[in-house]
């Protein structure tokens, strides 16, 4: 077992080397940006992991003297951004709706192939506000597995999240469980693209249809993927997008609505903007969304070089799938390749007869510097106010709770080096021999 979990780490180091090097993008900056390293030469002094007795967590140094994390920011091009930022300053409008906020809409639509992006500050409150402008109230389903912004966005508005389970296969809602949840208090159901992988959008259409719902969805994971070859932020009444600082298209801090419909569009326009229609004219209750001309700056710079955040991240995840495609008991959640993917999420999934719990493994990592994430556990109706409100949600949530003590989402992006990749997969080989 032991022999066999070592070999296992080895040919996953073999596996995850193939490749040419990255293009370099130093020819377009002349800075060094993170995109300006050759990726495949081995990490100089880097830690070879052959037993246990080389992991951290037995004692040995870590393999990496500073934390590889889950979430490092894909950056663009800095000239380009620096170029911008001066222009925004020389300009002296920073927000309200400025050029550069104007212009990334303009873009974000077109790229998108949708009639509006409504761009925010942040995620949270582009939920709020899309689900706002939808008149929702009452219960609105929403899965439990997915990042806490999801049901807080409706709690923070006193609706109340219902809970659905999700298909343990794509940890995405399961409309069968979605259907189980509906009572005459429900007005409308969230689905989310979780790790950026199109939910059951038809079967959920239907279901909304069927009992005069509104549908939209959460793609703050979906940014620049597809279903059935058009876009997300096409789908539904309305799409929701994040552009967080640790996405894989980012704006600082941001997001944005997405939709089709003129009215609605016009709607969030104004509730973003305290529902302000020309001066002194309040017409509407409204907040704070609004997109500083700074984060639309990163955004139309990174934009720019979404091809090549897609190439790398693409590649880490065939690296990593590669190699832990050889160790028994571990896999990777796989993207169809017939669709448009981002690759943010590396999502490893951790077979009940792996000699060594997913929570060990996290531990392993952690002293090693990797510092994996178990997203999205414990299940939002795990955490407060929802765990108190409804202690017995879990009961109609197993495949949630199943999914959520199996997961461990490993570091990928632009800043990660290739040998990383093989020096994660050699730990997971080793502790495949449950000899840690
Ligand atoms: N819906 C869904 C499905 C979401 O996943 C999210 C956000 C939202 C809605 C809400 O959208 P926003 O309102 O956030 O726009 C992170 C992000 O903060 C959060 O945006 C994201 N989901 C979630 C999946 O991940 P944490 O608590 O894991 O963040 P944190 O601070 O631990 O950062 C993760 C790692 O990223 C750090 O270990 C280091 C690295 N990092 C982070 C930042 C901010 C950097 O290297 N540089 C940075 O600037 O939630």
């Amino acid at each position: 077992m032991r022999a066999k979990g070592i070999r296992a780490g080895s040919a996953a180091v073999a596996g995850a080397s193939g490749g040419a090097p990255l293009a370099d993008s130093a020819h377009r900056t002349g800075l060094a940006t993170p995109m300006t390293v050759v990726r495949d030469a081995a990490l100089p002094g880097r830690k070879v992991v052959k037993s246990a007795a080389d992991l951290a967590i037995n004692g040995a140094p870590p393999m990496f003297p500073e934390p590889l994390h889950v979430g490092r920011p894909n950056i663009g091009d800095h000239r380009r951004f620096l170029q911008r930022a001066s222009e925004i300053l020389d300009r002296g409008w920073l927000s309200n709706n400025g050029p550069v906020a104007q212009e990334f809409e303009q873009r974000i639509a077109t790229f998108l192939g949708a009639k509006h992006c409504v761009a925010m500050c942040n995620g949270t409150i582009a939920l709020e506000i899309a689900t706002r402008a939808l008149e929702l109230k009452g219960e609105v389903i929403v899965p439990s597995y997915t990042f806490i912004a999801t049901a807080h966005a409706l709690q923070w508005q006193e609706i109340t999240p219902i809970f659905a389970d999700i298909d343990p296969a794509t940890h995405n809602l399961d409309p069968a469980a979605a259907w189980r949840m509906i009572t005459p208090r429900t007005t409308g159901i969230i689905g989310v693209h979780l790790w950026g992988r199109a939910c059951p959008i038809k079967e959920l259409q239907a279901m909304a249809k069927e009992h005069g719902l509104r549908l939209m969805f959460d793609a703050s994971h979906g940014f620049g993927c597809s279903k059935d070859g058009l876009m997300l932020g096409n789908f539904g009444e309305c799409e929701v997008f994040s552009f967080h600082a640790t996405k894989f298209f980012n704006t600082f801090e941001g997001g944005a609505v997405v939709t089709n419909n003129d009215v609605l569009a016009e709607k969030m326009r104004l509730m973003r903007n305290f529902g302000f229609s020309g001066y002194d004219n309040v017409i509407y209750p409204g907040t704070n969304g609004k997109m500083s001309e700074i984060s639309a700056a990163m955004g139309l710079t990174n934009l720019e070089d979404l091809d090549d955040f897609v190439a790398i991240n693409r590649r880490n995840y065939q690296n990593y799938r590669e190699a832990i495609s050889t160790v028994p008991g571990l896999s990777v959640l796989e993207y169809d390749e017939s669709e448009r993917n981002n690759y943010q999420y590396v999502v490893m999934e951790v077979a009940p007869y792996f000699p060594v719990s997913r929570d060990q493994i996290v531990d392993a990592l952690h002293a090693e510097n990797i510092l994996v994430r178990r997203y999205f556990w414990p299940g939002c109706h795990n955490m407060e106010p929802y765990r108190s409100y409804y202690p017995h949600a879990g009961l109609m949530l197993p495949n949630t709770n199943r999914v959520a003590e199996r997961v461990v989402v490993l570091p990928t992006g632009s800043t990660l080096h290739a040998d990383a990749i093989r020096g994660i997969t050699s730990v997971l080989g080793v502790l495949a021999s449950g000899k840690a």
